[in-house]
Parts: structure tokens; sequence; C-alpha cells
């Protein structure tokens, strides 16, 4: 049996997440978690929120809260929106958990003692004005490399490079844009990455062929422009503690800096699932310690700006403890979904989030239209036409209508039963064949990871199954020919049963619904398995048939005006 473990970039704590946050992580990871369950794999997801690290301090202070409680308190509220989206992990733990702290301490003390952390003295950025040190990312200014004016210090958001704070032109805190900062000594733990140069290319070349030019372009920009030794400590007092057995006794009161800690809760995480669940250590280890990498498939799914700790950040941290961690076999990484062409900003409340998306829709609605659309090969932009012509169309006249037409009608001319008379002719092979190539290739998208491709496919199975119902008229012909109206109807209920399980992973919720006018007793999760001539007609003659209430509703012109008033559309 094939046992994948699907984990997703973790959420920041700092608020709730916009949707361009949901398409790039933890969305896809779903469908695809999802996907392989159908498909009968033992599959464990697993996902976190990511709660060090000064976004953390600073949105805590806002709120005028302490940061524990701040922390407590968000991560309830992100795990409630999540499994309201449908997102389905089998554990949503927290990077602030006694699990992580261990765990990162542990992979500290074995680089620690293997020699490949060291104690250096640097110059940080201490602001006066906030009269504390400032983190890399609170320091913005002009990028060395592209020239963008708001570069923060940890990284550049525009050509994604990772910088220094001592790196930006005209530096500046960006709390307070006071230029009044100076630079302090500070002692801190380094990462020798420069030495990890040649089994990361190693490594990374021998996914030339699984990981997408996206995450491989990326990871190669990292190591060709020479890995540079990385400060894995902050003074800061939110995080893990550094131990006293690391750093001589230079490194009192310092936490580790959270992209050191957060990749590592992705076991931290299993590790609080096995807990909790009151198994031994065996029981997660058998995901993260695998007698053989082979035993495990690891998938891992992010956004583009997350590439690079987790194709060398984080896997230096795994080749340089010398343990056999499992190491992540496919990325999957994403581009931005922009709102109206710009940013989705979580400062400047711009574009939609998940709690006021859920307050317009169901989740279905936005699971639908964000996978068909996700930002593969390059950034796609939400605009409320976009997403309004897709619901309507995709949603309400394909799939919807359909399921609506077949049940109606049965439960109107044939007593809600399945009817049994007359069989299959030219016009229902010819349907069956076309429906058994696209179901195979529906299928073999989603195991490449490919989701346009496959909803693609997805929408043409719902539009197959429409073109035939047009084509087969029963409304037609029941007057004249009631055989011929009951072999149409018969095709159609078992359509509406198979839309149901092809579904699933993608629209659960509306998958279900669907299921259930056909067959409320049995599980709408499997993957449809065998010759489609045998599963489209698999239907019991005289079994009841249920109309479900209206599947998707459309978005009416003046909802679409509204909406575009509300959130703001261009500009
Ligand atoms: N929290 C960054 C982000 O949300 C980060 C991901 C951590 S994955 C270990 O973009
Ligand atoms: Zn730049």
């Amino acid at each position: 049996m094939t046992r994948t473990l699907i984990t997703s970039a973790l959420p920041y704590i700092n608020g709730v997440k916009h949707l361009g946050n949901l398409v790039g992580s933890m969305l896809p990871a779903d469908v695809y978690a999802r996907f392989r369950r159908a498909r009968g794999d033992e599959t464990l997801f697993i996902c976190a929120t990511d709660e060090h690290g000064t976004p953390a301090e600073l949105a805590a202070l806002e709120a005028g809260q302490d940061v524990a409680s701040y922390c407590r308190e968000q991560h309830a509220i992100q795990k409630g929106l999540g499994e309201r989206f449908g997102l389905s992990w089998d554990y949503f733990g927290r990077s602030s958990s006694p699990q992580n702290r261990e765990l990162t301490q542990h992979l500290a003390r074995v680089l620690w003692q293997r020699g490949h952390l060291e104690v250096r003295t640097t110059k940080q950025v201490y602001s006066h004005a906030e009269k504390r040190f400032l983190p890399d990312r609170y320091v913005i200014g002009t990028c060395p490399h592209c020239g963008y004016d708001r570069a923060r210090g940890d990284q550049c958001e525009n050509c994604t490079r990772v910088l220094d704070p001592t790196d930006l032109i005209n530096p500046r805190s960006a709390l307070s844009n006071s230029t009044e900062i100076e630079i302090r000594d500070s002692a801190h733990l380094f990462l020798k990455q420069s030495e990890f140069i040649e089994p990361l290319r190693k490594w990374i070349d021998s996914h030339e062929h699984d990981w997408p030019n996206l995450v491989l372009s990326i990871a190669r920009k990292w190591l060709d422009e020479g890995l540079k030794d990385r400060g894995i400590t902050r003074d800061l007092d939110w995080g893990v503690p550094v131990p006293d057995d690391i750093g001589d006794g230079k490194l009192k009161g310092k936490v580790f800096y959270v992209w050191f800690d957060a990749p590592i809760e992705y076991i931290g995480a299993t590790k609080e699932w096995s807990d909790s669940r009151g198994k031994p250590d065996s029981e997660w280890q058998s995901w993260w310690r695998p007698a053989s990498q082979k035993d495990v498939t690891y998938v891992q799914f992010m956004a583009k700006d997350n590439v690079p700790f987790h194709t060398v950040g984080f896997p230096v941290t795994i080749f340089g403890s010398g343990e056999n961690w499992k190491l992540v076999d496919r990325i999957k990484g994403f581009n931005w979904l922009t709102y109206y062409g710009g940013k989705f900003s979580t400062s400047q409340k711009r574009g939609v989030f998940m709690d006021t998306a859920l307050d317009l829709l169901p989740a279905d609605y936005w699971r639908w239209y964000l996978m068909a659309n996700a930002p593969e090969s390059a950034d796609t932009s939400f605009t409320w036409e976009h997403f309004t012509a897709v619901v309507n169309k995709d949603l309400a006249d394909v799939l919807g209508n359909f399921v609506n037409r077949v049940t109606k009608f049965c439960i109107a001319r044939f007593d809600g039963r399945v009817p049994g008379e007359g069989s299959y002719g030219a016009e229902e092979t010819a349907l069956i064949a076309e429906l058994d190539k696209r179901i195979a290739q529906y299928g073999a998208y989603l195991e490449d990871i490919e989701f346009r491709k496959a909803l693609a496919e997805l929408r043409a199975i719902w539009v197959a199954g429409n073109e035939y119902l047009t084509r087969a008229a029963p409304w037609t012909h029941v007057k004249t020919d009631r055989t011929k109206a009951a072999v149409g109807v018969r095709m159609g209920l078992n359509l509406v049963h198979l839309f149901g399980h092809l579904s699933w992973p993608v629209i659960p919720v509306a998958a279900r619904t669907i299921h259930e006018a056909i067959q409320p007793a049995s599980e709408v999760i499997s993957w449809p398995a065998g010759p489609m001539s045998a599963y489209l007609d698999q239907l019991d003659a005289g079994q009841v048939v249920r109309a479900p209430d209206v599947l998707f509703a459309k978005i009416a012109d003046e909802q679409l005006a509204e909406w575009k008033t509300r959130f703001g559309g261009e500009g």
C-alpha cells in the first residue's frame, strides 16, 4: 500500500488568511489529500499555524493581548475557518507546541554537536524609535539586486532574493519609518549552509524530472548565487529558546529564528497528532523516520516565496543532522493569486479573506473557482466578474443544472425510481468510451498535481453528460417511446452518481449532496473503479432517487455589483 505524507505551508498566526494564501498551499494540499484517499492510499495530511517571530509579537501587541493568548485564540479561529472550508487535515498543530520545541532543540543540538553551527557576533539593527532590535523583515529599503524600493531585510518580495538588512540601500524601520537606526553587536548562531551546496545540488538534480520548473529554477537560483551561512537565532522573547548546552553560554535568552523552527513543525505536528491519539512514538516516526525513504511519499505544497526555505533551508537542517529523516519527494509551488492584478494584502485588508468569503457563499463555490484557476504556471488575477462567470457557468449551468434536470425528471415521470427498461445503445456506448478516456486523463492530471488541467477535464466530463442528455432528450421521447426515455434517465442517474465520486476531492459538500440523491447509504469517497460500461450501469432498477435542493445558486448582476462596491474593484 502506498503511504503518502502531505504538508501544506504553515499559515502565519497573525490573522485570518486571504484567498491567495488559501489557494497557494492549504487548498491544493487538501484536494490532493482527498484524491489520495479516494485512490485508497494511506494518507496523512498535516498542517499547523506558524506562531513564532515578530509578526506574531506585533500582531499581539496591536490586539492588546499577550502573545501566548493571542496565538491560542488565532489558532482556534484559523482551525475553525479551515474546517469550514473543508480542509481535511488529519491534524492542525501549532508550531509553539512542546513537541516542536523538543524537536527543534534536538535538531539544533545535533547540528551543534556535528560542528555545523557556529557562534558569530553580528551587527544587528537597533531602532531608537521602538527601543528594540529590529528583525530583518522590519527593516525596509531598496533591493541591491532589482532596485525594488520596499524590499524587506530578509527577502526581496519582488525578485525573491534572500537579503540581509545590511544589504539594503537607504534602510529604515518598517514600523515607524524612522531612519534613526543603529547597528549594534549581538551574538548569534549560524548554520554553515555553504558546506551543503554540493549535496543540495545533487539532491535537487535528482528531482530534475519530478519537480515543476518553478520550483527547480528558484532552488537553483539560490545555489547559483552561492549559499550564505544563515543566522538561526534572534533577539526576541517569543520562540523556541536556545538550550544552554548550545553556543558556549553566549546565547542566553535568545530564541531560534522562526524559519528554523517552522518547517520542523511539519514533524512536530505529526507528533502532536500521534500524541493526541495516545499512540507511541513509533506512530509518527513511521512517517518521518521510515526504514527506507521509499516507504513514504512526501509531497509539499507552498507559494513560490516559500520554495527556498523548503528546497535549501530545511534540507540543510535534515542533511546536517546526519539522521535519516524523511526528505520531501515532490514539491508543488504556486505563483500569486492577485486581486484585480494587485496584491492581496493582509495589512491593508485588500482582497477577500477566508471568513468573509464564507459569509458570502459556501466553501465549494470558492474551492471550485480557486482550483480551476489556480496560479500554477503564472500569476492569476481574481476579479468578481470572473468569479461570477465561472460559478454561474461551471457550477450552476453545467453541474447543478444537470443533476437537477435528471433527478427532477425522474421524480416527475418515473415515480422517482431508477427505470429498468431498455438497454444501452450506440449513443450510450460512445459516451462511455469518451468518459473512460476523460476519467483516466482527469486522474492522470491529479497524479501529476496539475490542477487547472485536472479541473478542465472534470468540467469536460460534466459537459459530456449534459450533451448526452440533450441528445437523449428523455423529455421528448417519454410521450412516444417510454423505453427510450427510460434508457436516457437511467444513464443520466448513473452519471449523477459518477459526478458525485469524481467531484468529491474538489467540492466535497456538493459532491456528497449529489451522491446522496442517488445512494444515501454508501460513501462518496472512492475513485470510480473498473470499466465504465459497468460503472455507468450499476444502479438497481426500482431504486429510489431524490432531488437535491438547489445545488449552486447563480450569482445575480445586482449581487456582483454590490460585492464590487463593498470590496473595491480595480485600483
Ligand atoms: N508561515 C510563510 C507563509 O505563510 C510561512 C510558511 C512556513 S512553512 C514551514 O508564507
Ligand atoms: Zn529585488
